[in-house]
């Protein structure tokens, strides 16, 4: 095991950077597992990722929480319950703390330093890494906790939002003290999984809300319940079933279609379906029905219409209700889970502002304009989402070999292998970097650090010191990404996923939309036949 010393040391093992989900697995793994050096950076004063800095209201766990957890330590999972179906953020922060503690990983974490560059050297095959606060550590491997989202917060630049009197938050950077709303006129732009979640619960605290959608959403209710101890006697018991399916499953949850085609079951037996998933709720509602959802037009067109119809059930105001209504296909954004977002609709201190058909024009000091009308509030929040997946990467000045940029060789998309390593960066691993899957992602993260700590094993028992994935498994595994993404969904809507949220982003998929058990035997399969794909010396 390493010394445990972490701020004596400047050449390691290995630095990961981030302490969330990735980071914290990945540190013990390396540490206790291979017994490396390890130094962990995290820009936080806690550990947690994404789940230390979106702390906005209503913020929840939208996988159920029995599998958004992690699945390696038996004991772990034993011991471990959670409070209910979607816990808050608060509930999924305390794991990772205590996981951290559990692990013994915070004497090995350097909190509130950000990572603001690092260097690859060809010539002794190691990565040196500069801190904000100008530590500079060097190791033989660099790899990347860094997550999708959380560190690179996305702010429309919107005319006035300096002149703005009141006060105004990004979901993702909410502060950690207590914001009251009591009383107060809040407005929100963006209506993705952020917005969704803080609406309803926003909407309780402020005196009036206002909300600024540029595109309607679907979103399924939750259905949220706090479990009881049958429940958790049930799953503690079966926990390595339920882990084999979700580790087999197209999305990394423990269930499967019911492989059937939509259509080819009469319109009452699919309602039917539907009904029943409705009325269990959250993610399940998209995964667990017919197999053809997530890739036919016009089975999706079925379920889409039936989102559709419940949306018109709830709003009770015709010209809100038509505003609810989305027109792009279920699942080619990122599916939400809701409690109460479209009952909100229906308070008389909740207004519904289409940004699309009457645009935001400027940001007063005491409040929205648009092109149509003026909105006085006191506070504004931003739930515009992210510079997701590149975003990150780009905020670091990362240099592989002969002083290649990741801006540069990224700049009509980001290309990597398996989502693990991209060319030019030896010796550099991200986990779940682009075109790795999105899903259940704790599962999509245990993959790739099981993989990334084997195969730096298998280097070391081989006396290998440099890795690097080859030109032509990277372009081939893009082409499969690419492949997937057209034929599914993904394809057929504009969102953070293929990078159209941000102006002047190139277009591209950041993820690989194929099936998340083949994806890990892929990987598996890899690794196996001596890392084809990669070149090792
Ligand atoms: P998302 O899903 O990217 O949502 C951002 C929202 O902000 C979305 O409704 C956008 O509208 C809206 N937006 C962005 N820019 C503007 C401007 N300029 N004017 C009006 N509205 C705007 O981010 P989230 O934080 O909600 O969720 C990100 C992921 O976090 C989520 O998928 C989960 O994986 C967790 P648009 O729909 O683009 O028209």
């Amino acid at each position: 095991m390493g010394s445990g010393n972490a701020a004596a040391r400047t050449d390691v093992d290995a630095v990961v950077i981030g302490a969330g989900f990735s980071g914290l697995y990945m540190l013990h793994k390396l540490r206790d597992g291979l017994g490396l050096n390890v130094r962990v950076f995290e820009a936080g004063q806690g550990v947690g990722g994404v789940w230390y800095w979106n702390r906005y209201p209503g913020a929840r766990c939208d996988s159920d929480a029995f599998v958004y957890c992690y699945s390696f330590d038996e004991q772990l999972l034993q011991d471990w319950t959670w409070s209910g179906k979607y816990p808050e953020q608060p509930e999924v922060l305390a794991y990772l703390e205590h996981v951290a503690d559990r692990f013994d990983l915070l004497p090995d974490i350097t909190f509130g330093t950000y990572v603001t560059a690092a260097e690859y050297d060809d010539a002794t095959a190691r990565w040196t890494v500069t801190t904000g606060a100008g530590e500079v550590v060097t190791a033989q491997f660099l790899i990347t906790g860094i997550g999708h989202l959380a560190i690179s917060k996305y702010v429309p630049e919107i005319p006035g939002l300096d002149t703005f009197a009141g006060d105004w938050y990004h979901t993702g950077g909410w502060p950690h003290e207590d914001v009251d709303l009591r009383g107060k006129r809040v407005g929100v732009i963006g209506t993705g999984s952020s917005g969704v979640q803080s609406i309803p619960v926003i909407a309780e605290q402020a005196s009036h809300l206002t909300v600024f959608q540029r595109t309607p959403q679907y979103s399924v209710p939750a259905r949220h319940e706090t479990a009881d101890e049958e429940f958790w006697r049930e799953v503690k018991a079966n926990y390595g079933e339920i882990w084999r399916r979700a580790k087999t499953s197209a999305g990394g949850f423990p269930w499967q279609h019911n492989g059937k085609r939509a259509l080819e079951v009469s319109e009452q037996e699919r309602l039917a379906t539907y009904e029943a998933l409705w009325a269990e709720g959250g993610i399940r509602f998209a995964v667990g029905s017919y197999r053809d959802l997530s890739y036919d037009d016009a089975a999706n067109a079925t379920v889409s219409d039936f989102i559709r119809d419940k949306i018109r059930q709830v709003v009770t105001d015709p010209e809100t209700r038509e505003k609810l209504i989305p027109t792009h296909p279920f699942m080619s954004r990122r599916p939400i889970v809701d409690t109460d977002y479209f009952e909100t609709y229906n308070r008389d201190d909740v207004t519904l502002v289409d940004v699309r058909g009457t645009p935001i024009v400027e940001i007063t000091p005491s409040g929205v304009r648009t092109s149509s009308a003026e909105y006085e509030l006191d506070v504004l929040v931003f739930a515009t989402g992210f510079d997701a997946v590149t975003g990150p990467y780009f905020n670091i000045d990362i240099r592989g070999r002969d002083g290649a940029t990741l801006t540069k060789n990224w700049d009509a998309g980001p290309r990597a292998y398996l989502g693990l390593q991209t060319v030019d960066f030896p010796n550099m691993f991200m986990i779940t970097g682009p075109g790795s899957t999105l899903g259940n992602l704790p599962n999509s993260i245990e993959t790739h650090v099981e993989w990334i700590a084997d195969c730096i094993d298998h280097m070391r028992r081989n006396g290998l010191t440099c890795i690097e994935a080859t030109a032509e498994a990277q372009e081939s595994w893009t082409d499969e990404v690419n492949t997937a993404a057209e034929a599914s969904m993904f394809s057929r809507a504009d969102s953070w996923v293929n990078g159209a949220n941000i102006p002047g982003k190139a277009r591209a998929y950041v993820f690989y939309f194929g099936h998340f058990g083949k994806f890990r035997q892929r990987c598996a399969r890899v690794a196996g036949n001596g890392y084809e794909g990669f070149h090792l010396r």
